[in-house]
């Protein structure tokens, strides 16, 4: 552990990282379950997933050809979970988007990867978060993690699954330990299963069938989406789903430390929907974006956002 005694605990708390860990294995884990999950047409309508980038997933090295090792960190946001108890029900916007100033987690998290590698002295590195084709939630399994849920989640058995994954992928081994893998404590239950309004999850896969997903239908497709079954009649979802996971046991509470003391997007949606849909409809292109700028909801524009809170295709 001698290169993480320049990060102090605390240090890695101020930036929200609940717990980091170290993998030499670049190969991912369940690469045969992606596949097979693509093959039955689960991703769609996520078109990315299934490109000529499908198979590069396979290992980190066809990603990013200097790759040694992998730092993989996890970015709490529960204070969302406990702050957003104050937001209007009929408006739920997931708990990721409020837990990081507001911020659109690309931004907040990379650079605090950045400043972790400074911190760290490791010049030569490449960041994963998100964007690249890489399975994350796998990269942390093989740091010893978490476990994938029924929902599809990654599960640390102190946090529950509220955290977002960010790696610092290194051009060197490290003189670190790996965990062991963290084996699966879901056990029988199947409370997401059972409260996932649109029925999205496949029980037996640990997957989802992506076009029924909530999430899917309010974050990733805009404008020529219909609602999947189950919803909006028994959903108030406006941005993204936390359904899956708010029912889950291992989802905790966090003690009160990274408190969020305000959040413009909790009171902006704090109000009823016909407010909110008049207030944005009355708003041109730019002036969304100028508004919601930096925010994760910025790259739904106006439109994204007038179908979600109507849940229907307005064209
Ligand atoms: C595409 C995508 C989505 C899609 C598809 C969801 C999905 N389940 O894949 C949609 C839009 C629906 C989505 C929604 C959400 N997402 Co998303 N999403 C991604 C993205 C970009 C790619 C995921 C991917 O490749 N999926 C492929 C499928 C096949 O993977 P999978 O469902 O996890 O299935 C794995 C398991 O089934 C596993 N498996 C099954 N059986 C077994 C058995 C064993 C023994 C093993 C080892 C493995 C195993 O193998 C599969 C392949 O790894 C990642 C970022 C990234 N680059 O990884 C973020 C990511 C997965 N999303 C994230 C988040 C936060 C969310 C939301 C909570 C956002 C929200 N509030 O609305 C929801 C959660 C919905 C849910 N229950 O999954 C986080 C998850 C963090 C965590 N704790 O797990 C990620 C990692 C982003 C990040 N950088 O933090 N997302
Ligand atoms: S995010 Fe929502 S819609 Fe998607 S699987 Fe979970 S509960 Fe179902
Ligand atoms: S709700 Fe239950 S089955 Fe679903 S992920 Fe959590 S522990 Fe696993």
């Amino acid at each position: 552990m001698k290169i993480l005694l320049n990060l102090n605990v605390e240090a890695l708390s101020k930036k929200r990282v609940v717990d980091w860990g170290y993998t030499e294995n670049l190969e991912a884990a369940s690469f045969n379950h992606f596949e097979k999950w693509v093959a039955q047409g689960k991703h769609e309508p996520l078109k990315y997933l299934s490109d000529e980038r499908k198979e590069k997933r396979k290992s980190l090295k066809s990603v990013f050809p200097k790759a040694q090792s992998a730092l993989v960190f996890l970015f709490d946001y529960r204070a969302a979970k406990n702050y957003q108890e104050n937001l209007d029900p009929q408006n739920k916007i997931a708990a990721y988007s409020i837990g990081f100033e507001d911020m659109d987690y690309h931004y907040w998290i990379k650079e605090r990867l950045i400043e972790i590698a400074t911190s760290l002295e490791i010049d030569h590195y490449d960041i994963s978060l998100d964007v690249h084709p890489v399975l994350e939630r796998d990269l942390a399994y093989r740091a010893g993690l978490g476990w994938f849920g029924k929902n599809s989640m990654l599960i640390h058995q102190n946090i529950g699954s509220y955290f977002l994954i960010g790696s610092l992928i290194v051009h060197k081994k490290l003189d670190l330990t790996q965990r062991h893998l963290e084996t699966d404590h879901c056990g029988n239950c199947r409370r997401c299963i059972d409260a996932c309004p649109t029925q999205a999850i496949l029980e037996n896969e640990r997957t989802l069938d992506t076009k029924k997903c909530i999430s899917t239908y309010t974050i990733e497709i805009f404008k020529e989406a219909s609602a999947p079954t189950g919803y909006p009649n028994k959903s108030n979802e406006v941005f993204g789903c936390d359904i899956c996971q708010e029912v889950c046991p291992w989802v905790k509470k966090n003690s009160g430390e990274n408190r969020i003391d305000s959040s413009w997007l909790v009171e902006f949606f704090n109000r009823s929907q016909d407010e909110i849909y008049g207030e944005i409809n009355s708003l041109s292109n730019r002036e969304f974006k100028t508004k919601f700028k930096s925010t994760s909801l910025e790259r739904l524009g106006k439109k994204g956002l007038l179908k979600n809170l109507k849940k229907a295709n307005l064209g």
